[in-house]
């Protein structure tokens, strides 16, 4: 099918595959008969891929996700096999628009934030460098839910992708592996057996995951949950029409829906059984083709690594000791060094409350076996360690991390500083026994999405001025550094940015009903709404600025349009009431009649993949303003750098190599550090004094407690107020004068446009070190022992 031009193609794709014809066909036809022609032209490779894998016996990544925030893949597909010409061509040719061809596709949105789409972005990285690998997690049929706005607040409603027609995803229905759950664990032979008292199938999918050019593809399997025995005839021919179905959505649930929680929820069955059930499917498949191969089992380090996002895959080792141990009777020191010798484990939290604990009576109940196992390994452990100061369990829990850190032979942090705080704080003891075993990976983004695909305009200046190279090989945008002095270029990056705003704005009135100014500034916090992402200090330093421009209308003020995106968890009370206070702050003063030319807030629903990258080549600063020590990397802040939004931010995660790349003038610091962080919250009525001591801050917290927001309900932000008067955990109140400074000062550069697009430049030029083949790279050499099969840079 890849003998013929594209147009052709589509057309047999719609007539042949949807049994459509031209004439009657939807949008949703034709974007499928889209699909299907481009997907024919990246088989072949994917298959030659794998091939060459087999040919030359080399190791293979395995990574272990419970999230791929993947979004939207036919675009990345056109982009990557370099199609766009063609496809614009037969897609315009038949009367089509292409742009909302593409736009119907539906995001897949099947991660939180941050982690789900880091494993989204390394997925494409690695088929760009041309590292055999495999992506595993959950299909779940039901990924992040719909956020929409009632009155201000969050509503969710059930997300459903997979309703439509999937058009990238194989069933593979000759891989399949019952798991099982519960039962007890008895002596036979000798031998300590588990019988699984509950059984469901995992099915695998597969997607392929085609890196630039499309020399490479590699597989994201993804597994669904399904009974192993299909309907129950006896009991429906009983009557039992309801209970005949029951076994079969019992099953289901498994992979029904992906938790809306980015820190752990604790101790939920469901979420639990969801873990084992990828990973353990997961490990069988990577044994079931190392066996297919040949070799000595003590060999799978050298064919398989094995790396687990976050501790939810944690389970990994446990099941893997119990898979060699057990199933193959390797003796157990040897399985415990085996498993260990291909896992490796990516932490990317710091925060206590995000730590997953299970119980121990719940994993008992759930997996008896590894239960056992869990204290074998704790017990080799700690025969290991003189002082026995660490312990896998207590407090009647199981500790994940320190479970993953044991069983890994690397540990990595996703940001320099964070990787130093890790072996300072949450794993101090675990990295004094094993110092060689934290190394820190920082964090990167795919350029081929981030910025090839989603800002054209900017990408095709950057091809004219030094040529394409910098597409897999981004530290090339250094070699713009000469022309940020070039006014023309200048000219030319300015328009490029001016125009992508334009869209913007043209975009906001048509959805969502809001006039903005295209040369206003575009302020934009774009991430999970979290107390330590801290968007009510942004939140309040909109409302003192409008308190500002009222009391001086005629005022020199730098035209400002704050915009705010992200979902709150459901259960997260405290980030909902931030969401609402926004959606109400905006309401004031988008209607302000005095002060609305100079300042707007619109807070966008539904954030998601396709919404970032709309957003993010519109902005002109990014707001990254987490309290020191808390964010772990971060990965937009990289993307708006990238994009040309110099940050206004504080020395956390990766901002700190972001500022130390772009260089300190063209980053608006403030702000505490982490260490001072730690002091000030020993500050007894650290933020009562802050308040006393600006009266910005205290005329802002005044204006929200006299209900200027809360519409009829005066006392509808005493909650919030109180936190932020009273403990204030997340230090809002002590940064908000810097933060306040800091805008002036942004403003100000602003004001000097020559002055601000080279800065916006600079972020350009100088952000290629956070590409996420760099990352790759660099887990490649320090974690994995892995090689490229075939380079994404020969031809
Ligand atoms: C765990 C157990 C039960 C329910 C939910 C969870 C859960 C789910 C998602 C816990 C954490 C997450 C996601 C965390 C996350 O996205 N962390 C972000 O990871 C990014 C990539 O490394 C970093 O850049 C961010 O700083 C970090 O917040």
């Amino acid at each position: 099918m890849t003998d013929v031009d594209l147009r052709t193609s589509i057309l047999r794709h719609l007539t042949y595959s949807l049994g459509s014809d031209a004439d009657h066909a939807t949008q949703h036809d034709w974007r499928i008969a889209l699909s299907l022609a481009v997907r024919d032209r990246l088989i072949e490779n994917w298959h030659a891929a794998s091939r060459a894998t087999r040919a030359v016996g080399a190791k293979r990544v395995y990574y272990l996700s419970m999230e791929f925030l993947i979004g939207r893949l036919l675009e990345d597909a056109i982009v990557n096999l370099r199609l766009e010409d063609e496809a614009q061509q037969a897609l315009t040719g038949l009367g089509l628009d292409p742009v909302a061809v593409i736009q119907d596709e539906p995001d897949a949105a099947l991660g939180n934030g941050g982690l789900g789409r880091l494993a989204a972005c390394f997925m494409e990285s690695l088929s760009t460098l041309g590292v055999p690998a495999f992506g595993y997690g959950i299909r779940y049929e039901h990924g992040l839910f719909r956020q929409s706005f009632e009155e201000g607040r969050q509503i969710e409603t059930a997300e459903d992708w997979l309703t439509q027609y999937h058009a990238w995803e194989f069933e593979r229905r000759d891989v399949r592996f019952k798991m099982c759950f519960g039962g007890e664990v008895v002596e036979e032979g000798g031998k300590p057996v588990w019988h699984g008292q509950e059984a469901v199938m995992a099915q695998a999918y597969d997607t392929p995951v085609i890196g630039w050019r499309g020399r490479w593809a590699n597989t994201l399997r993804l597994w669904s949950a399904q009974p192993l025995h299909g309907f129950d005839l006896d009991r429906f021919n009983r009557g039992e029409y309801a209970a005949a179905a029951e076994p079969e959505a019992l099953a289901r649930t498994i992979s029904r829906v992906l938790y809306p929680d980015d820190t752990t929820e604790q101790g939920k069955e469901l979420r639990l059984k969801q873990e084992y059930f990828f990973t353990a499917a997961s490990l069988r498949d990577i044994l079931r083709r190392f066996e297919a191969e040949g070799g000595a089992l003590t060999d799978l380090p050298k064919r398989a690594a094995i790396q687990l996002n976050d501790t939810h895959p944690a389970i990994a080792g446990p099941e893997l000791v119990r898979l060699l141990h057990d199933e193959r009777e390797m003796p157990l020191d040897q399985a415990i060094a085996t498993a260990r010798g291909c896992l490796s484990y990516t932490n990317h939290t710091l925060m206590p409350e995000a730590l997953e604990r299970w119980s121990e009576d719940l994993m008992t109940s759930l997996l008896p076996r590894h239960m056992q196992l869990i204290e074998r390994i704790d017990a080799a452990h700690a025969a290991e360690q003189p002082s026995r100061s660490v312990s896998l369990t207590g407090d009647g829990e199981v500790r994940m991390g320190e479970l993953a850190f044991v069983m890994a032979h690397k540990v990595n942090g996703v940001s320099a500083l964070h990787t130093d705080l890790m072996k300072k704080t949450v794993f101090a003891e675990l990295h004094r026994l094993h110092p060689d075993r934290i190394v820190n990976e920082t964090n990167g983004v795919t350029p081929r999405r981030w910025l090839l695909s989603a800002n054209p305009r900017l990408s095709g200046l950057i091809t004219r001025t030094i040529g394409e190279g910098w597409v897999d090989d981004l530290e090339q945008l250094e070699r713009l550094e000469p022309s940020l002095t070039d006014p023309a270029f200048l000219d030319a990056y300015a328009a490029a940015k001016r125009a992508n705003k334009a869209d913007l704005a043209d975009w906001l009135a048509a959805e969502h009903g809001v006039q903005v100014d295209p040369d206003a500034m575009f302020d934009v916090q774009i991430k999970r709404i979290h107390e330590y992402k801290r968007q009510h200090l942004n939140i309040l330093e909109a409302i003192a600025l409008w308190r500002d421009i009222k009391a001086n209308p005629q005022g020199n003020w730098v035209p400002r349009v704050k915009i705010f995106a992200g979902k709150a968890a459901p259960g997260y009370f405290f980030a909902k009431e931030i969401i609402r206070l926004i959606n109400d702050v905006a309401a004031v003063i988008n209607s302000d009649p005095e002060t609305n030319r100079y300042l707007k807030v619109i807070f966008l629903p539904n954030y998601n993949v396709s919404l970032a990258e709309r957003l993010i080549p519109a902005s002109d600063l990014s707001e990254q303003i987490s309290t020191a020590g808390k964010e772990a990397s971060g990965t937009g802040n990289m993307k708006f750098a990238l994009n040309g939004a110099p940050t206004i931010g504080t020395l956390d995660g990766a901002n700190v190599e972001i500022r130390d790349r772009v260089g300190a003038r063209n980053f608006f610091l403030f702000g505490m550090t982490a260490d001072e962080v730690e002091a000030r919250r020993a500050v007894p009525e650290h933020a009562a004094q802050a308040i006393a001591a600006d009266p910005r801050l205290s005329g802002a917290l005044m204006e929200i407690s006299r209900g200027t927001f809360s519409r009829r309900d005066r006392h509808r932000y005493r909650g919030v107020v109180a936190n932020l008067s009273g403990a204030d955990y997340f230090l809002v109140c002590s940064d908000f004068t810097a933060y306040w400074d800091a805008q002036r000062r942004a403003d100000a550069a602003f004001a000097d446009a020559d002055a601000w697009r080279r800065m916006a430049a600079c972020n350009t030029a100088r952000s290629g070190w956070f590409s996420s083949d760099r990352t790759i790279r660099g887990y490649m050499a320090d974690i994995w022992d892995v090689v490229a099969v075939r380079s994404g840079l020969d031809e």
